[in-house]
């Protein structure tokens, strides 16, 4: 059965909300769940750009999805029981979609929440709703609120303020007041000298509201659930001496209390605008002074100040008690108010563990930390190192990343990262095909150099000892040997970065006695140089232990887990990546290893070949 005309919100009521307003919808959708409501109180969202889709919200904890569809026309059809419409367009075109909403026999009612309307736009409205028998709540209102029922949009503020002003369920103190803000000051003291708000409504601050107070009093007389009135008036208009002459006339028997704000108008010496478009006395009627004192004349409860209207309204409530007119009823038990996690977080009610710890990059301030320092600081050491390193040290670290950046497309790496371009394959895929190649043999050597050379030289072992002992194990020495460089075509690379240390760092001690271990191999064979990798493997142990920066552990560790093959894989990836682009710029096709550069050889040929020239290579291609 339809809701009875005084009652335009009820436990049942359907909304359409206009505008994309995702947060005052989940206002009402939270307000209806501790409201123990059974269905949620929005139907759909009408937004017309977008086309037909869903939205997700939450219903209590779970989550729950929302349609939304690009017309009325659509909304209406597929929610015939909608009858509430909350305006959220613009003051720029709330005129011609109240219009349309008004051309539905279905909807009933139609709050306005833009400020700005136009007056003589919102004059036309009145006078089409009028005509449709619409209630019009608006414009330029946050809108109202039925205790147990009904939310329109965001009145009644934050979730925690309605369930401290026990808006979940009904009292039976029915309101009326311009101001959403001063809306939230009743539901307060409401809820602090009575039994609690049965409905409130804001009419909102312009000087032609779609409905008056009167209208509102009018329905809450009639509602046989309101038993008590309180109206909240201001500084402008006369709307207020209708209410009087409605309570003179005997059209308004409930008690009534009243305050119109605004008294403090009469210190200044001109008139002065308040907020609302229509807080302005135009002439002495429209003085608060003035309307409270004919509210008084007329029977209403007008106390003396806005201070002293929450005890006078507790004494009319409490009289109404005594009489038996009230009946108050058992209190329910507060609800449970669920929260979003993000603002629990930032009242400081939950916590949660972290699915990752990072301690060495902050992202979420305007300005990008590493290890808590500005990146300006130097991006490397503070991100690998988490501190600031000696200027020296820095600039070692970016020759490095300079040195190592490419050594030609001949290298295992960049030959591989070049073969997976050229197999189609796009650049992480060719970057990681020629990172997997670095390792003891190319590029990797700096970890195991540094950890063998600083071993030795701990130990006490001479050069010379090492190498034997390195031999007796058959071991390489990492660190040491070229495939193309000797000492007849030296490295550039080491002579530059062994140079720089040697002038910059505070001592080089190991990195002497790798040059001394060189001799000795160089002796044996020309391309046994202390190469790239082994040369940055041994000056960062250098640095690690004399740059003051470290303790010895941290030195020791920082060898142990990989750091300094990481310099080599930072600083060659630029080259792979740019060998990568080279490819793809070049156009070039799948590669294909030439056949004459295969050596073809089966277990037959490999026996005859051996057993034919005694260990050296055989060449079977034509077989
Ligand atoms: N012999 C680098 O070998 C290479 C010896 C050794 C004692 C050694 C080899 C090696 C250790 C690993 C290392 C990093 C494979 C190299 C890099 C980056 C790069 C690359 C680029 C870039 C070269 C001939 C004779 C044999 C061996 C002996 C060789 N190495 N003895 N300690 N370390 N080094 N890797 O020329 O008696 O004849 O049997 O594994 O540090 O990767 O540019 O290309 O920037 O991209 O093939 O610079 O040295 O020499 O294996 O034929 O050996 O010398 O025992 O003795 P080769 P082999 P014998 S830098």
């Amino acid at each position: 059965s339809p809701a009875p005309w005084y009652s335009p919100f009820t436990a049942n009521t359907r909304a359409i909300v206009y505008g994309m307003q995702p947060r005052a919808v989940q206002g009402m959708l939270d307000f209806d769940f501790i409201c123990k409501r059974k269905v949620p109180s929005v139907a759909c969202m009408v937004y017309p750009f977008g086309g037909n889709h869903v939205q997700k919200f939450y219903w209590g904890t779970q989550e729950t999805l929302l349609p939304v569809f690009a017309s009325l026309k659509e909304a209406t059809r597929r929610f015939p029981d909608a009858d509430v419409v909350v305006n959220f367009a613009s003051c720029r075109s709330v005129f011609e979609s109240t219009r349309e909403m008004l051309g539905y026999s279905q909807i009933r009612t139609v709050a306005i929440i833009a400020e700005g309307v136009p007056e003589r736009h919102t004059r036309r409205l009145i006078r089409l709703a009028q005509e449709a028998s619409v209630t019009l709540i608006g414009p330029a209102t946050v809108g109202g609120i039925k205790p147990g029922c009904f939310k329109i949009g965001n009145t009644g503020g934050m979730m925690d303020n309605i369930a401290s002003s026990k808006l979940y369920r009904a009292g039976s103190v029915a309101y009326v007041s311009k101001s959403g803000g001063m809306s939230n000051e009743l539901n307060n003291i409401v809820a602090r000298t009575t039994d609690g708000v049965y409905e409130g409504v804001a009419i909102g601050g312009d000087r032609y509201p779609g409905t008056t107070f009167l209208d509102h009093l009018l329905r809450y007389e009639a509602d046989p659930g309101c038993k008590l009135l309180l109206l909240l008036g201001e500084v402008g208009g006369v709307e207020e001496y209708k209410v009087a002459e409605a309570v003179r006339a005997g059209r308004i028997t409930k008690p009534v209390v009243a305050w119109c704000i605004g008294t403090c108008a009469g210190m200044f010496r001109t008139e002065v605008q308040f907020g609302h478009a229509g807080a302005l006395a135009n002439s002495a009627r429209e003085t608060a002074e003035a309307k409270n004192a004919a509210l008084r004349a007329a029977g209403v409860h007008v106390p003396d100040t806005f201070e002293a209207m929450p005890a006078l309204l507790n004494r009319v409530y409490s009289e109404l008690v005594q009489s038996g007119r009230i009946v108050p009823r058992p209190e329910p038990e507060a609800p449970k108010i669920p929260i979003d996690y993000a603002w629990a977080l930032e009242l400081g009610l939950v916590r949660k563990p972290a699915a990752f710890v990072s301690t060495i990059c902050d992202d979420r301030g305007q300005e990008l930390l590493y290890a808590g320092m500005r990146i300006s600081d130097g991006v490397l050491s503070l991100l690998w190192f988490k501190r600031r390193l000696p200027p020296y040290a820095c600039k070692f670290v970016e020759m490095v990343l300079m040195l190592t950046a490419d050594h030609g497309p001949a290298v295992s790496g960049a030959h591989n990262a070049i073969v997976t371009a050229r197999a189609g394959k796009d650049l992480v895929s060719s970057l990681c095909s020629g990172l997997l190649t670095i390792g003891d043999r190319f590029g990797g050597a700096l970890d195991g150099a540094a950890d063998l050379f600083s071993s030795a030289y701990d130990k006490g072992l001479t050069p010379r000892e090492f190498v034997d002992s390195m031999r007796r194990q058959n071991k390489l020495i990492l660190g040491i040997g070229h495939k193309i460089k000797s000492r007849t075509n030296p490295d550039l690379r080491v002579s530059i970065i062994t140079d720089y240390a040697r002038q910059h760092f505070p001592a080089t001690p190991i990195l002497d006695y790798a040059r001394a271990v060189e001799a000795i191999t160089t002796a044996k064979k020309d391309n046994l140089i202390l190469n790239v990798d082994g040369a940055i493997g041994v000056l960062f142990v250098d640095l690690l232990r004399h740059s003051g920066a470290f303790s010895r552990e941290e030195a020791d560790e920082y060898a142990r887990i990989g750091t300094l093959n990481g310099l080599f894989v930072l600083g060659r990836s630029i080259g792979f990546i740019g060998h990568y682009l080279d490819q793809k710029r070049l156009k070039q096709g799948l590669y294909r290893h030439p056949w004459d550069d295969i050596s073809y050889l089966n277990p037959a040929a490999i026996q005859a070949g051996i057993s034919a020239t005694k260990g050296d290579r055989v060449q079977v291609g034509a077989a």
